[in-house]
């Protein structure tokens, strides 16, 4: 029991990630109904997708979940909207600040928790109104900032006083164990959620992160100043090829329009972009999103030190 737990109202102080793509209603549902918080991730899609897709969590969970909000998604103010209007529990977001939308979204009662990569948005997003922070470190899959999670969760709990969630490496109870001693009263996951059961993706996918080495991911855009991780395979070779020449990233734009789609609904292991973090090298099997958490969980409590509940 945490102020996350409390604040949401959850079992488990556990968020899963909200990934483009990967993270539609089933792995919301999925972990919503083992006690964590699922989160349907909006990545590219537009507000009708999404409006459905809460439709179907609904009918699968009556447990609460979140919506993850991608701030470079181009219709992101019509999306902000529908997540007030459907007074979705809890929206956490992703690549930017929400500052516009908070006034908005703390009206209709809605639980606002950014991710944030550093200590600075941290503190702005405190004083703007939000619930708790998510600190990602650099581990983490797909768009990420430079700090490690092991430097950014201790920094981030003295600059605020709200709730931290960690995020960027965590995949088991020794990671979550880790956080709370770094002063996170939550984790959220994505990479070992990415490999569970539930989750509606190409079993391509799931093969490629079960694979996957400790040394496995790379980082592509980098010298665009875009960093996204991902799992190395000949097109974040190609990528970072050409990246290195000095291609300007226009150029290379063309070579990963639809990548993502291309890895998750496909399993184009060639030209697809399979993002997942660095713990990709822990996660070994496919298990059911509650056996996932709760093993974590008593794993984290052995740590700490304290019995589970009967
Ligand atoms: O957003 C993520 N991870 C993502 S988004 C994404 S979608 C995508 N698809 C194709 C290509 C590229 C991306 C895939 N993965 N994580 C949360 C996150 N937010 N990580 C880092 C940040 C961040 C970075 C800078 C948040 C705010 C920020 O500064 C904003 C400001 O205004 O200060």
């Amino acid at each position: 029991m945490t102020r996350i737990t409390d604040l949401v109202g959850i079992k488990y102080p556990i968020f899963q990630g909200g990934m483009a793509w990967v993270a539609d209603w089933h792995i919301a549902a999925a972990v919503s109904e083992a006690g964590g918080l699922g989160i349907i991730g909006v990545g590219g899609a537009d507000e009708n997708w999404l409006r459905d897709q809460i439709k179907k969590c609904r009918e699968a969970t009556d447990k609460p979940f979140g919506v993850n909000l991608m701030l470079m998604n181009p219709r992101a103010p019509e999306i902000a909207k529908v997540i007030a209007e459907e007074k979705v529990k809890v929206v956490t977001t992703g690549a930017g600040s929400p500052e516009k939308y908070m006034e908005m979204w703390k009206e209709a009662g809605i639980i606002v928790v950014p991710v944030v990569a550093g200590v600075a948005l941290a503190k702005r997003m405190q004083q703007c109104g939000a619930d708790a922070v998510i600190a990602e470190g650099t581990e983490s899959g797909g768009h990420i900032g430079e700090a490690t999670t092991m430097t950014l969760v201790p920094q981030v709990v003295d600059a605020v006083s709200i709730p931290v969630i960690a995020a960027g490496g965590i995949a088991d109870g020794r990671g979550v164990a880790a956080s709370f001693m770094l002063g996170a009263e939550g984790v959220q996951c994505g990479t070992v959620f990415c490999a569970c059961e539930e989750v509606n993706v190409h079993q391509n996918y799931k093969d490629m992160v079960i694979k996957a080495k400790d040394n496995s991911t790379r980082v592509t855009g980098r010298s665009y100043g875009h960093p996204v991780r991902q799992i190395r395979n000949a097109l974040s070779n190609k990528y970072l090829e050409m990246e290195q020449s000095g291609v300007t990233f226009e150029e290379l734009e063309g070579l990963t329009v639809g990548s993502l789609r291309k890895a998750v609904v496909e399993g184009d292991v060639k030209e697809g972009t399979f993002m997942a973090g660095q713990i990709a090298g822990l996660v070994s099997e496919i298990r059911p999103a509650k056996v996932i958490i709760e093993s974590m969980f008593e794993q984290a409590d052995k740590l700490l030190g304290r019995k589970l509940e009967a």
